[in-house]
């Protein structure tokens, strides 16, 4: 049962901060605690899957399936 992994910005679950910390480090490539534009780049880019220069959501579904 997956379906309840990403719960309302009102119940601040464990499981919903761990994946936000999961995927801050993973776009932080360079591991300097902040985003920067090429990070957020090269996320958006492994991401997209079939490079329509759009995440749809079975697409950002993946990606974060695969971190
Ligand atoms: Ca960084
Ligand atoms: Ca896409």
């Amino acid at each position: 049962m997956q379906s309840q992994c990403i719960q309302g910005p009102n119940n601040p679950n464990p499981r919903s901060i761990a994946l936000i910390q999961q995927l801050f480090a993973a776009a932080d490539l360079d591991g300097n605690g902040t985003l920067d534009l090429d990070e957020v780049h090269t996320i958006f880019d492994r991401a997209d899957l079939n490079s329509d220069g759009k995440i749809d959501f079975e697409e950002f579904r993946r990606h974060i399936e695969g971190l």
